[in-house]
């Protein structure tokens, strides 16, 4: 009778109701899946395993190892892994990828994590090409070889030349263990269970990075029926994909690691200065305000002052910035929700504020603010489109105001004095003036002047605008 691998969990009950694996007959998948599981319990490492499943054929690998499971992006595995290993110190991790998930849009993240020697193993299933897709190039389709991206065989000087993942890690200080084998026939599986149960007691010693390249057949997409896949896989893909060991030390000691300081969630919520636990407010509805204008205005800053006050005023708050190329000259901008509850989303689609301190984000945005939004822009722009109806829009002398208040640099903070006077006026000034000193604590000289447009900003809105 064939028994169930050690490792598994007894059945693979999964959402739809069936209970076998997913894997076609033939693939090579199932055979590493066992290998893992057996190594995996006969260490006895099953209850302190957390296992990172990669997007690819072997997406499922949660409805089959008895032990703790994380479901990565595409190509993340590794980088999900370095975030567990690091937090979870006492426990051992795994990442398992396939090649098209590591070798291409992943292959930044597993290169990086193998130079840093991250403390994980990572299995990386080689099959030539992305399976679950339907059998596209991957960055290990042999020269030659015919899939559906490549009809008439790779060709180098279209597509270059297939990625060798192990030799190329090899190339790096860190990992400990680096080893190519291959699932194909009973002799190498033998070989391939060898290097599993070394890459799993590396991390069970807490030594590093250990990476385990697998040759593994694909029948499906291959075209072939699984005996044929097997023989490709020993007389084709190890000619371009060598087996062997291109890196063993595991028998010297742990890498001592560097200690990570590992905070709770709410301290890190908690960590600024001053800052208060946020008080649901059921009856405090929530606003969405749009701070605009070049970058360098300061428009970012504003919009953090605006944040951190009504966090400071118990108010749960987002921020949300917007720069890259809009640094340079464009529009940048910085999304502000408040509300008297969790926020959903920090996003901003229609403001109900909306401050513009240019022109190209006065076009930009003044199309989105929500009926009975306001728009305060600074007065020497001209008001381009016109203003949705129920909008209103109000010019604002920010840089005249900043200016005779000795400021030139400072409109933004004319904004917030102007702000102040209209839409804000549930947040205490108290909190509002401590955020903006707090904003400007690398530059004491600047508190003053700052306070100076703020108090000018609002006394002008008092008698013009409100
Ligand atoms: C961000 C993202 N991009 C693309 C996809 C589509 N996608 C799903 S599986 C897959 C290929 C997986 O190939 P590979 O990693 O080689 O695993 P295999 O299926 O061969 O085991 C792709 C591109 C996705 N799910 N997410
Ligand atoms: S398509 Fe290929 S890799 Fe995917 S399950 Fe089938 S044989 Fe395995």
């Amino acid at each position: 009778m064939i028994k169930r691998a050690k490792g598994f969990y007894e059945t693979f009950d999964r959402k739809d109701g069936s209970r076998t694996t997913t894997f076609c007959a033939g693939c090579g998948h199932g055979i590493v899946h066992k290998l893992i599981g057996e190594a995996m319990a006969d260490l006895g490492l099953q209850d302190r395993t957390v296992f990172v499943s990669p997007v690819g054929c072997a997406a499922f690998c949660y409805y089959y190892f008895d032990c703790g499971n994380v479901a990565a992006p595409h190509g993340r595995a590794s980088a999900v892994a370095t975030g567990l290993s690091r937090v979870l110190k006492d426990k051992v991790v795994i990442a398992y990828q396939g090649d098209g998930d590591l070798g291409a849009i992943g292959f930044n993240n597993a290169f990086q994590a193998a130079n840093r020697g991250e403390r994980f193993a990572c299995f990386f299933i080689n099959n030539s090409l992305f399976a679950m897709t339907g059998g596209q190039m991957a960055p290990t389709t042999m020269l030659g070889q015919k899939t559906t991206t490549t009809p008439f065989g790779r060709d180098a000087a279209r597509a270059g030349y297939p990625l060798r993942v192990s030799e190329i890690l090899a190339q790096l200080e860190a990992p400990v263990y680096i080893e190519r084998v291959s699932v194909a026939d009973t002799k190498r599986i033998m070989q391939a269970k060898k290097a599993v149960k070394k890459a799993l007691e590396i991390q069970r010693d807490g030594k590093g990075y250990a990476f385990v390249e697998v040759l593994s057949p694909c029948p499906t997409n291959w075209r072939m029926d699984p005996l044929k896949a097997a023989e490709f896989v020993t007389q084709e893909m190890e000619r371009t994909f060598p087996l062997g060991c291109f890196r063993d030390r595991s028998a010297e000691g742990p890498v001592k690691p560097m200690p990570i300081e590992v905070r709770d969630l709410l301290d890190l919520l908690h960590a600024s200065e001053g800052g208060i636990d946020p008080r649901p407010d059921p009856a405090f509805k929530e606003k969405h305000f749009k701070f605009s204008g070049f970058g360098g205005q300061g428009v970012l800053s504003l919009g953090l002052v605006v944040a951190e006050s009504a966090g400071k005023a118990g108010r749960y708050v987002s921020w949300f910035p917007s720069y890259g190329p809009e640094q340079r000259g464009g529009a940048a901008s910085a999304s502000v929700v408040m509300g008297g509850k969790e926020i959903g989303s920090p996003a901003v689609d229609t403001p109900d504020v909306l401050v513009a301190m240019n022109q190209p984000s006065l076009e930009k945005f003044l199309p989105t603010v929500a009926k009975n939004g306001t728009v305060l822009y600074e007065e020497s722009i001209p008001l381009r489109p016109a203003a949705p109806q129920g909008v209103v829009a109000l010019p604002f002398p920010a840089m005249r105001i900043a200016e005779e208040a000795g400021t030139p640099k400072a409109a933004n903070t004319a904004f917030l004095g102007a702000m102040m006077e209209l839409r804000l006026r549930d947040i205490p000034e108290a909190q509002v003036l401590e955020a903006l000193d707090a904003s400007f604590a690398e530059k004491p000289a600047l508190v003053e002047r700052n306070r100076k447009v703020y108090a000018a900003a609002r006394a002008w809105a008092r008698e013009h605008l409100a």
